[in-house]
């Protein structure tokens, strides 16, 4: 269960009824040829994208689902012993540092295991080293996706070298995080209002892999600013592009806004692995796709990029400050 306050503040979205389930959200067959083609349109359009055949094996899925289920299913004062979540850690309700609140909990952690803390793996007792094992294990699945995914963007687009994206991810000093968030079901779920249970925001990074149970709840935003629920699927991976690498494209690949609602019949647990360059990363738009085309943004580190907008709210443009007007 999730801990109460009489104080919080949840924020509600009307359930527009126009927001059915979307057929159209990209599909990519990462084991087909026309999978590098394909990317590159879902991202200049949407931002996010389907991906079957990745790779990943579904008992590497299964096995740590049922660790964070265990992890979630403890009783609260257990789980607090893992938080805050600052910066890794257990977190409940509170997102951020600036007032975000949301209808789950969760587990942020540093993909680099050794960064987390010492209260992390004594809240998993025990059972630390398998859960270790584990998460690893998926982990490095998710982390040979991302390479072959963001080598497809690079191909995709005649990028040369094709590991432009990839390097960032492979350096050992990659600022990458792994998140699970358990949104459990929420009976005070409205009729025409529904609780969110991640407020709408752009994620800072190159790319996000998500993985999800069956239950729906992520929506993303449309081009024109309409929001559609995205169909669940626990057999397949989403990915979102985020604000860097929309920088790195010069604003062709689009980071995409989403966020989740709560569901009052089911719990939903994901687990999304964020793509980070190293914090020394310049992050500024390829040489290559400029072609005599103005720079849309200024340059800057990854460093500077998460201190200034370490104050922001969920879902503030956090790419603001570095626009060029
Ligand atoms: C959004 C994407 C990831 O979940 C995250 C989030 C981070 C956090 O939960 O601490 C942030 C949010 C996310 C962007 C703005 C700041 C930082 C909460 C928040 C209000 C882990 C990330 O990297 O950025």
């Amino acid at each position: 269960m999730l801990s109460k306050s009489p104080t919080e503040q949840y924020t509600y979205v009307k359930n527009c009824k126009e927001t059915t389930f979307f057929s159209g959200i990209p599909l990519v067959d990462l084991s087909k040829p026309d999978a590098k083609s394909l990317i590159v349109n879902a991202c200049e359009e949407f931002g996010f994208f389907k991906v079957i055949n990745h790779g990943v094996s579904m008992e590497a899925i299964s096995k740590l689902e049922c660790e964070a289920m265990n992890f979630f299913s403890l009783p609260l004062i257990e789980k607090e012993k893992a938080g805050p979540a600052n910066p890794f850690g257990y977190g409940n309700k509170s997102i951020g540092h600036n007032g975000d609140v949301g209808w789950l909990e969760y587990l942020l952690l540093s993909t680099n295991l050794e960064y987390n803390s010492p209260t992390l793996s004594s809240a998993f007792g025990q059972n630390n080293e398998n859960f270790r094992s584990v998460l690893d294990d998926y982990m490095c699945g998710v982390r040979k996706m991302a390479c072959e995914i963001l080598d497809f963007m690079a191909e995709g687009m005649n990028i040369q070298p094709k590991n432009v994206f990839s390097k960032l991810l492979m350096d050992k000093h990659s600022d990458s995080l792994f998140r699970m968030n358990h949104y459990p079901a929420c009976p005070q779920q409205g009729d025409d209002e529904n609780i969110i249970g991640f407020g709408e925001h752009t994620d800072p990074q190159i790319i996000s892999l998500l993985r999800s149970n069956n239950t729906s709840g992520l929506q993303i935003s449309l081009r024109d600013g309409t929001w559609i629920s995205v169909p669940p699927d626990h057999t397949s991976f989403f990915i979102n592009v985020g604000d860097s690498l929309q920088v790195m494209t010069n604003g062709r690949f689009r980071s995409v806004r989403h966020r989740v609602v709560a569901n009052g019949l089911k719990s939903r647990l994901s687990m999304i692995y964020f793509v980070g360059p190293p914090l020394s990363e310049k992050i500024a738009p390829l040489p290559s796709l400029m072609k005599g085309k103005e720079s849309l943004y200024k340059e800057f580190t990854w460093f500077e990029y998460k201190n200034s907008n370490y104050g922001s709210r969920l879902a503030d443009n956090r790419l603001g400050h570095f626009e060029r007007i």
